[in-house]
């Protein structure tokens, strides 16, 4: 079973996955407003993901014979300034979940449960990934950041994610 303070920790972090998905439905919703369907079709691979990895947890914390709780979620924004805003706030938001996962981590350790600890691996590489991605497409976006043209490239190949 998991300690209290693990299981509140772990729940935390279940809510705050379901609040990524959310909060990449906002940024989705944003660009279809816009009529930008491969960033919104990126956007919308993006929250998937993160419901997945809250499903994750929420298993997890039944396999340690603990049982998850709901918490309430906040609204996610639904409007920015741009398109490259819109992912410099994404790219934020993972550096936060990065630095909690490794809190995560660090309890883990501290009270010497190895299964945690063992779970939250993946999710260390999995941050280094999406903040890799996400960095990446700001990068191309900075390229030519008040080009249309090169926008719509980019919209065109977003338009490919698979998973
Ligand atoms: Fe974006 O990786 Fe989960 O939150």
């Amino acid at each position: 079973m998991l300690s209290k303070k693990m299981l509140e920790e772990l729940n935390k972090q279940m809510n705050r996955e379901f609040y990524s998905g959310y909060l990449y439905m906002g940024l989705a919703t944003y660009f279809r407003k816009e009529n930008w369907n491969g960033f919104a079709h990126w956007m919308d691979m993006q929250a998937k993901e993160e419901f997945d990895h809250a499903m994750k947890f929420y298993q997890y914390i039944f396999e340690r014979d603990s049982v998850p709780e709901w918490d309430a979620l906040e609204k996610p924004p639904s409007s920015w300034s741009s398109a490259l805003s819109a992912f410099e706030v994404a790219l934020e938001h993972e550096k936060k979940i990065t630095a909690h996962i490794n809190d995560l981590v660090k309890l883990a350790r501290e009270e010497e449960d190895y299964a945690t600890e063992a779970f939250l691996q993946w999710f260390i590489s999995e941050q280094v990934e999406e903040e890799a991605s996400i960095r990446e497409i700001i990068q191309h976006i900075n390229q030519a950041p008040d080009s249309a043209s090169h926008l719509f490239l980019i919209d065109r190949h977003l338009a490919q994610r698979k998973e």
